[in-house]
């Protein structure tokens, strides 16, 4: 390692980069011992719901958006392919790059006529040498799932059991539970949890039994949810409540942080199915609410709204237990995340987590981390210099530390539990 004065910082931060095991704190990701849920090869990369709006603003004529979905997932790939790379138009988006840099990095042509190439390499592989390879080509040493009990195939997956591949942890996802309720009651129900209607103390109590014993089955490291622009809090709608009487609650007992994603409007046009989410702005102030009100639980916050992260910055100034993290869904374009992470590092120094993948497919960690750090770096190695230009003593070392905490997962748990602090 360079002396203080002699080394380039834009070689020291390139070799953190690359030296760095990367720990992704949001994925929608699954090890293969959970059967269908875990998603890898052409035909779910190429089906990602990402491509498939861009594919449904440029369908050839004759064909509509409901013939498009009809589409078993093979046809539906295919027409993507042909549609975003082997028409007309070459593949400029951000998703549409993405794909490009799979299939280089698993050394194939990415102009080829068809999927055939790289369906081949994918049924010769092995599952678990699938997930392997990326992994060891992403640089990427663990996952977080998103977890959801509720959901038709996970909950049985877990109810069964299974010997997890220690590279996926686990995040219990909190929307199917308490969106809109009483709407998941019945689902709680029928796993054992004696929920009412209404937002009775009987209720309260099942939905905490609710929460600590999955959190418990799943070994969860953080809960999440992610909430709509108009989310008020404290409000007297259903899910304000319930954060209150039961989420923060048990995130300060198990000494576990919770996770805030806001900005999401669901289904803005349901024709595009998983695609068809929208965003609006947040009004922070609720979240300094919350943060003022619950000063011993860690909130990791990703808001979708880009008019929403100066804000957010600001904050997370002012309340210690405010981590922002991510990029996240339609921020995570090279633009944006260059735009955010100035902004973060010039307010928040190296208190926040700059990205997570949100990766759904396995393959795409061969590009959203690549693509990600390509933006990243040159507003770190833009902070190094100035600190160095102002007389820092800079190391490489320093630079090591900051991206090891920063990009190594270690800022989810620097808070401790209640009770635990001298
Ligand atoms: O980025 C995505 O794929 C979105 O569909 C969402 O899943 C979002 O990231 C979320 O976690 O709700
Ligand atoms: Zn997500």
């Amino acid at each position: 390692m360079s002396s203080p004065a002699a080394f380039s910082v834009g070689e020291a931060v390139a070799r953190a980069f690359e030296d760095q095991p990367i720990v992704d704190i949001h994925t929608h990701l699954y090890p293969t011992q959970m059967g269908p849920l875990c998603l890898m090869g052409p035909d779910e990369l190429l089906t990602y719901h990402y491509l498939k709006v861009e594919t449904c603003r440029q369908l050839s004529s004759g064909t509509s958006v409901a013939q498009f979905n009809a589409l078993s997932k093979p046809r539906q790939a295919d027409v993507v392919w042909r549609t975003l790379f082997a028409g007309t138009g070459s593949p400029l988006s951000e998703a549409q790059l993405g794909v490009v840099t799979v299939m280089s990095a698993l050394g194939l042509n990415p102009r080829s006529d068809s999927l055939a190439e790289f369906r081949a390499l994918f049924s010769e592989t092995k599952p678990e040498d699938y997930v392997d390879l990326v992994f060891r080509k992403s640089g990427v040493s663990r996952v977080y799932m998103t977890n959801d009990p509720l959901d038709d195939l996970e909950g049985p997956a877990w109810i069964a059991g299974f010997e997890r591949d220690p590279r996926f942890e686990a995040a219990l996802r909190l929307d199917s539970a308490l969106a809109g309720w009483p709407a998941a009651a019945a689902k709680l129900r029928a796993l054992g949890y004696e929920v009412e209607d209404d937002l009775s103390p009987r209720t309260i109590e099942e939905l905490r039994r609710y929460l600590a014993d999955w959190i418990e089955r799943m070994d969860a490291r953080y809960l999440a949810i992610s909430l709509p622009p108009d989310f008020a809090y404290p409000s007297e709608s259903a899910v304000s409540k319930l954060l209150d009487v039961a989420v923060f609650p048990t995130a300060r007992e198990r000494g576990i942080p919770a996770a805030m994603m806001v900005g999401v409007r669901r289904g803005v046009n349901p024709q595009l199915l998983d695609g068809g989410d929208g965003m609006g702005k947040w009004d922070v102030s609720f979240l300094e609410n919350i943060a003022r009100e619950w000063p011993d639980v860690n909130f990791l916050v990703t808001l979708l709204s880009r008019e929403n992260q100066h804000e957010l910055c600001v904050a997370a100034r002012k309340f210690p237990n405010v981590t922002p993290f991510g990029c996240w869904w339609f921020l995570n374009n090279p633009s944006i995340i260059r735009e955010i992470t100035a902004e973060r590092l010039e307010l928040l120094g190296s208190g926040f987590v700059p990205q997570h993948s949100d990766a759904r497919v396995l393959d795409q960690l061969l590009y959203k981390w690549t693509h990600s750090i390509r933006a990243i770096a040159p507003e770190f190695v833009r902070k190094y210099e100035a600190l160095r230009n102002t007389g820092w003593p800079l190391t490489e070392q320093d630079i090591r530390n900051d991206i090891a905490r920063m990009f190594g997962g270690g800022l989810l748990f620097e808070q401790e539990p209640e009770g635990e602090s001298d």
